[in-house]
């Protein structure tokens, strides 16, 4: 299987529960490499951005307004079939669908405030991470 890179977010319902210790303790334990990470804080418009493909929903203004709604932590991680895995890790976008023991079942409160996005693709998963970092900021991870 291909070693892949995913960019997750821990959001803002995330950090203002004192979860990133937890959540990022669940990410590596299931043997994904931190390979980049910052603690940032999106504008309406970073935010509006990042979730551009979205903009015709109706759920878009809630969304931006919650992603600039505090702190945030992207992360770049790494893993043979990343995608997939990470998304099996977080669960249903909705947690309330989400499979017992994912991280959405576990600490999300609601299907807009989710605790952690994780992308949909290889292919998204590159421009995700451009959005957040340089190349020089992705270290090589061997811990
Ligand atoms: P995911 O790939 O699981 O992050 O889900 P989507 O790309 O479908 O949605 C991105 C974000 O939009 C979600 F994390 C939360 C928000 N959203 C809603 O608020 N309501 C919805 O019905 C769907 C998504």
């Amino acid at each position: 299987m291909a070693v892949e890179r995913t960019l997750t977010i821990l959001k803002p319902d995330c950090v203002k529960k004192n979860l990133i210790g937890e959540v990022t303790q669940r990410i590596q334990e299931a043997g994904f490499k931190i390979v980049a990470m910052k603690m940032t804080r999106l504008t309406k418009d970073t935010a509006g951005g990042f979730y551009a493909v979205h903009k015709e929903r109706p759920f878009f203004g809630e969304l931006v307004e919650f992603m600039s709604s505090g702190a945030c932590v992207p992360m770049i991680l790494e893993k043979e079939n990343a995608i997939a895995d990470f998304r099996k890790l977080i669960g249903a976008t909705n947690p309330s669908e989400a499979d017992a023991g994912t991280i959405r079942a576990d600490f999300a409160d609601s299907v807009g405030e989710n605790i952690v996005h994780g992308s949909d693709s290889v292919e998204n998963g590159k421009i995700e991470a451009a959005y957040f970092f340089a190349e020089s900021d992705v270290v090589a991870n061997n811990a």
